[in-house]
């Protein structure tokens, strides 16, 4: 008979059955939780969410803000064995509408300020037939919902907890949404199992977090990243997750950092840049912090010195992703080989092969980094060919070319195939190209990743205007801001008389790449 795994049970009631309820498990600028007032709210919302009639197996997304209900939202979803989705707070209502509706979910759990990009994204939902808003919501939803507040949902399941969903390790648990080359973006299938292995084999064997751990991450639970940071790792241990409901500025940061004791700091080179530059946040800001980490894109060597000789704060730098669920590569503290990733992290093996699939042999030759590991996700839903390019037995394929050192240590030489990032988060230039296609001055466009002046990737436009129109750099920049989540925006538009092409009629990427780096 298979064993039973609940991922929900592993991170929330196991501390209450070890003794330990009394424990701090999550502290937000509101309210403080020990495990068992988190295990008695996870509890609450998961009967509610049945009440609702959501079965296992059965997605339930989140769109809210870093908060005590995404929390225990996620955890519910864990408990009754069904799926936690939780969407990026960062896209527009066509956007998010395109998530709810491949999702194919039931129930939307949703923080009230995005009431309005809720509301307008469940039109194209038909599927959708509650919605439930976390604080107070003014805007009326499409006919066929049904809207709740949280203390409905709450109130829904009073008495009726049916313990754990007796979920089996391979037990569908989390989809993140990740950015793919086409534009729409595909949801990475996550079991029970790999929570729990991530945050042993990274959380715990890594980074040594254990119950003292106060872990403060700048990335949001809906990223990959921020899930592991602010869920798996803390609760695994035993330790204290510290949730920051707004996007606060590196000054705001540093505050709560000092306010709440964060012992482990999670920030991305994009954060790391403004601290490093803001004369307003004194050098001892984070004198708790034990141990940085940073990750979502590579973190120049300066910023590591940086961190290390300015604030004392040793930033580890690693390579994850959202087919991984986290971290796979990464220095070790005492160990760090500044401006690489590191060294496989325990449980993952990974290869460097080049375009026909061949190990590349010796140091300091390029490949692309193919990684292996039982955390990997099962597959895209719904997206059978381009699992099967990415997905590749027990291997999976990350799309970034790396070499290894001599040291035996893996740096980044940036991506294989055409998809970016800006700020970490992935940024498919298609997503952005149609967008800016549908502009009545642009006839053709390209876009392309160009270094910022802290050599870190931002998306360019490479357009070229239709006859007898111009190419005006500051009304395409607006129309994709008004159109895209604002992070996909180009920050430059460089206006071209033709796109160089390859004598099949492909786009010369790697041209305009050089070209803009210029
Ligand atoms: O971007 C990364 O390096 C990353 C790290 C941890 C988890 C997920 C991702 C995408």
């Amino acid at each position: 008979m298979t064993e039973v795994f609940n991922t929900a049970d592993y991170l929330v009631d196991r501390h209450l059955r070890e003794g330990n309820g009394a424990r701090t498990a999550v502290v937000t600028p509101r309210r403080t939780l020990t495990y068992e007032q988190l295990s008695a709210e996870v509890r609450a919302v998961a009967a509610g969410l049945r009440a609702l009639g959501v079965r296992p197996e059965e997605r339930v997304l989140l769109c809210m803000v870093d908060d005590i209900e995404l929390f225990t939202g996620i955890l519910a979803a864990f408990r009754i064995g069904a799926v936690a989705v939780p969407a990026s707070t960062m896209l527009t209502a066509p956007e998010l509408g395109k998530l709810v509706a491949d999702s194919r979910c039931r129930v939307v759990l949703g923080s009230a300020e995005f009431a309005p990009v809720i509301h307008a994204a469940l039109q194209q939902a038909p599927e959708v037939e509650h919605a439930v808003l976390a604080g107070d919501s003014g805007t009326g939803l499409p006919g066929h919902v049904e809207g709740h507040t949280w203390e409905r949902l709450l109130d829904a399941g009073v008495g009726t907890d049916d313990g754990p969903y007796p979920t089996w390790p391979d037990s569908p648990a989390l989809w993140l949404y990740t950015s793919g080359t086409t534009g729409m973006p595909k949801a990475a299938m996550h079991r029970h199992i790999g929570i729990k292995l991530v945050a042993e084999n990274y959380g715990q064997r890594v980074l040594g977090i254990g119950p003292e751990d106060r872990c403060l991450s700048v990335a949001k639970l809906f990223f990959a990243y921020g899930i592991g940071n602010s869920l798996f790792f803390p609760l695994a241990a035993g330790g204290t997750a510290l949730l920051e409901p707004s996007r606060p500025s590196p000054v705001l940061f540093a505050k709560r950092a000092a306010t709440d004791r964060a012992t482990v700091l999670f920030g991305t080179p994009s954060f790391y840049g403004p601290l490093l530059a803001s004369a307003d946040i004194p050098d001892d800001a984070f004198g708790t912090v034990r141990l940085g980490v940073s990750a979502g894109e590579a973190l120049p060597a300066r910023m590591y010195d940086g961190m290390l000789e300015r604030f004392g704060v040793e930033a580890l730098d690693g390579i994850g992703s959202t087919e991984m669920l986290h971290i796979f590569i990464s220095n070790r503290s005492g160990r760090v080989h500044p401006g690489s990733s590191g060294e496989p992290v325990p449980g993952y093996a990974v290869e460097l092969r080049d375009v026909e699939g061949h190990v590349v042999e010796g140091d300091g030759t390029p490949g692309e980094l193919y990684v292996r590991g039982e955390s990997a996700a099962i597959g895209y839903w719904c997206r059978a060919e381009t699992s099967r390019q990415v997905f590749l037995g027990d291997w999976v394929r990350t799309g970034d070319t790396y070499i290894r050192n001599a040291d035996g240590t893996y740096t980044c030489m940036g991506r294989t195939n055409d998809l970016l990032k800006a700020g970490g988060i992935w940024v498919s230039p298609a997503e952005v190209e149609e967008r800016l296609l549908a502009h009545p001055d642009v006839a053709e466009v390209a876009v392309v990743g160009a270094p910022d002046a802290d050599g870190l990737d931002k998306p360019v436009a490479c357009v070229v205007a239709k006859p007898g129109r111009e190419v005006d750099p500051d009304a395409l920049v607006a129309w994709c801001r008004e159109g895209l989540a604002a992070f996909k925006r180009p920050r430059g538009v460089i206006g071209l008389p033709e796109l160089p092409r390859t004598p099949t009629g492909k786009i010369r990427r790697n041209v305009l790449r050089a070209m803009v780096r210029d």
